[in-house]
């Protein structure tokens, strides 16, 4: 039976990448993300290298992500990996004039969303054992402070602190934890960030070479 990996937010940037990536290498693959023709779109197109299982999902709805993980289908139960990849920022302004409704869906994606999809498929990746692992996706944020950031970072020092105390508790059951914190990359993200504002966006990497989605996977 293949080995299936579970990637949170793969309709764009990293876990995209990782997706292609990984059914290269054959892995059965369950993607899930909200934009369902996006989902859609690259399950189709990633099933003529391996098993995709997409599933339309906001990783923010506790009561829909146990329904879906509780129905996987058979061929894709033997969990081997987790990317807690699902995540943003919203905005830049500083603290006293962001919005406090941007702050409570950063840490609703960034923290319980992560948390969910861990809880839920902990068990199966116990399961499978040693050479199982979960990459959550942290950032140089949690550590480094810039105007700005508050919750976004503050989000990603709670990934960092959660991946390290996961691993500990995780010790004897062959199942690793990494947190991959990258430095800014070229993707959506900051599309995201700016609400949608392309020349933001675009000014945002001129005259860099940013690194990119596929370096990350
Ligand atoms: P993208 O915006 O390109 O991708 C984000 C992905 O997350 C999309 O697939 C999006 O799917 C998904 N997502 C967002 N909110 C939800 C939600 N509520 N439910 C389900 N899926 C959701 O950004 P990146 O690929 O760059 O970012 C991926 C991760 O890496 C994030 O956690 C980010 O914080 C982190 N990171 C990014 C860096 C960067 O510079 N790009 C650097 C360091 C870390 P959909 O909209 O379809 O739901
Ligand atoms: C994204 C990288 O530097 O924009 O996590 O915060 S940065």
């Amino acid at each position: 039976m293949t080995s299936t990996l579970f990637i949170t937010g793969a309709t764009s940037g990293f876990g995209e990448a990782c997706a292609r990536r990984f059914a290269r290498d054959g892995w059965a693959l369950v993607l899930t993300g909200r934009r369902e023709a996006r989902l859609q779109a690259l399950a189709e197109e990633l099933s003529a290298y391996t098993e995709v299982h997409p599933l339309v999902l906001d990783v923010r709805d506790r009561q829909a992500m146990e329904q879906a993980i509780a129905g996987l289908p058979e061929k894709f139960t033997r969990l081997r990996g987790l990317i807690n990849n699902a995540g943003l920022a919203l905005g830049t302004d500083p603290a006293p004039r962001c919005s406090l409704d941007d702050w409570e869906v950063m840490v609703d994606t960034n923290i319980k969303g992560l948390l969910y999809s861990t809880r839920l498929l902990l068990p199966r990746l116990i399961a499978y054992g040693r050479g199982a692992g979960i990459v959550n996706l942290g950032s140089v944020a949690g550590h480094w402070p810039y105007p700005g950031s508050h919750v976004y970072g503050a989000t990603k020092a709670f990934v960092r602190q959660f991946s390290l105390n996961l691993r500990n508790d995780l010790v004897g059951t062959g199942v690793r934890v990494t947190d991959l914190e990258p430095g800014l990359c070229e993707s959506e993200f900051s599309l995201v960030r700016f609400g949608g504002d392309r020349e933001r966006y675009e000014v945002t990497y001129a005259g860099a070479e940013p690194i990119q989605p596929e370096d990350i996977a």
